[in-house]
């Protein structure tokens, strides 16, 4: 009898740890594990012609590179709508204890009646001149970003989370200012900057459906069910939708459209890094926390590995994009040369030492190799030839910042893209 049920047993514990085995073996941690690898040059064009100007960057290798990130890694958007249609839906000017004026705008996704909008919150400083503004997509709503009652609450589908008061998928008035460390809109607007934001699940809610729901339907062709492994998937619909958002701030005489700056973290990181290079009317990109599909080099497969994230996140990349599971090497483009497609506009990189799941060395390595297309461009690159030390930023045009603590946004890495703005869009004194 015993042997018979040892077997079974020994079986189990056997696969049990050969399953914990692998899993350990794919997450490297550790330098000296990075495979050796050879990055993809960005100056040079898949028929093997260098890139030597600016015009040849501009007209040869550019669109190829995003033609390369369209197809094998974020899917191919559709094309702006040729006119947005918005509602100004609540509008003071004596907002945050009258320092600021807040707007808040539907902006309406589709020519749908019954299609998605996205609900944009504006807070602005007082001033008569246009101001430059942070565009960010936020997890919770725009409710839970500040504890302002005149905030509407979401009404999209949010994940449940009893910290942020988000229950059975819905808001309720716990989620108010529950992510507020995050965003401290005060000191925003005391420094000059407007801050527009918008729930990132009015474009798409983030999970598995096979895109049934959000944008994605609505632009299918006739019996199209789901996207094909080239067309767009969550992170590019996010992208998409902060376009849209820009589509409306470029025609509102408060905000200074010619100085949006996209942001975002962590997987809405990955989302800003793609909005801005798909979409060059936003004048500058700060990634915070990005990570795997975002500012680390996928070769390097230190931390989350493609692997890991397209079997975690199969709605987030293009279906293609599984095509480099295990297989990153064989992938045309690496994440340096999706930064060098934000070239030559200012381009900064934010990591956290605890982060180490989002690899911070692949994030500087990034923007490194990112470095010869924005001199090729005429601009300075990244300002530093080895990962700076902790909390020393780099705030050079292409900047990296590296600084203690875990993923996640704090008040004084908003005072670094404030540093990082005022230096590349203002001009003011670094
Ligand atoms: C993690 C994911 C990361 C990152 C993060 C986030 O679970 O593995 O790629 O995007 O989520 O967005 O919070």
């Amino acid at each position: 009898m015993r042997s018979v049920f040892a077997f079974p047993c020994l079986l189990l514990v056997l696969s049990a740890t050969g399953m914990l085995h692998a899993q350990q073996e794919q997450v490297i941690y550790d330098e000296a594990d990075v495979p050796k690898f050879t990055l993809p040059d960005p100056l040079v064009a898949a028929d093997g012609t260098k890139i030597e100007s600016a015009q040849a960057w501009n007209e040869i290798r550019r669109p190829e590179l995003m033609g390369l990130f369209e197809k094998e890694v974020y899917g191919k958007s559709p094309a702006a709508p040729e006119k947005i249609a918005f509602e100004v839906t609540e509008s003071s000017d004596d907002a945050l204890g009258g320092k600021a004026r807040r707007r808040q705008v539907a902006i309406r996704l589709t020519d749908d009646p019954e299609g998605p909008v996205l609900n944009l919150l504006v807070y602005l400083p007082k001033t008569d001149q246009p101001v430059p503004t942070f565009m960010t997509l936020n997890f919770f709503g725009n409710a839970s970003i500040q504890d302002d009652p005149a905030i509407q609450l979401p009404q999209s589908w949010l994940r449940n989370s009893t910290d942020k008061g988000v229950d059975n998928h819905k808001a309720t008035e716990k989620l108010r200012g529950a992510s507020s460390s995050r965003w401290p809109v005060e000191m925003i607007v005391e420094n000059g900057y407007g801050l527009a934001t918008a729930y990132y699940g009015d474009i798409d809610p983030d999970f598995d459906d096979k895109f049934q729901n959000g944008i994605h339907p609505y632009f299918y062709e006739e019996g199209q069910t789901e996207p094909k492994p080239d067309q767009w998937g969550s992170i590019a619909a996010w992208a998409w939708g902060m376009s849209r958002a820009l589509d409306y701030m470029q025609q509102d005489n408060e905000i200074d459209g010619s100085k949006v700056i996209v942001m975002g973290h962590s997987r809405l990181g990955k989302t800003a890094l793609w909005a801005g290079a798909s979409d060059p009317r936003f004048a500058a990109v700060i990634s915070n926390n990005s990570g795997c599909g975002g500012a680390a080099l996928s070769r390097r497969r230190f931390g989350e590995s493609v692997k890991r994230i397209n079997t975690s996140f199969p709605h987030w990349f293009c279906d293609n994009f599984t095509k480099y599971n295990h297989n990153e090497d064989a992938c045309p483009v690496d994440q340096h040369e999706l930064i060098a497609l934000i070239a030559p506009r200012p381009c900064l990189v934010c990591s956290a030492v605890e982060d180490r799941w989002a690899d911070p060395h692949g994030e500087f390595l990034s923007a490194h190799f990112a470095s010869p297309v924005y001199e090729l461009l005429g601009v300075e690159g990244l300002a530093a030839d080895e990962m700076p030390k902790v909390d020393e930023p780099v705030l050079s045009r292409l900047g990296y910042v590296i600084r203690p603590g875990k993923h996640d946004v704090l008040k004084s890495d908003w005072e670094r893209y404030m540093q990082f703005a005022d230096a590349h869009l203002l001009g003011k004194g670094n």
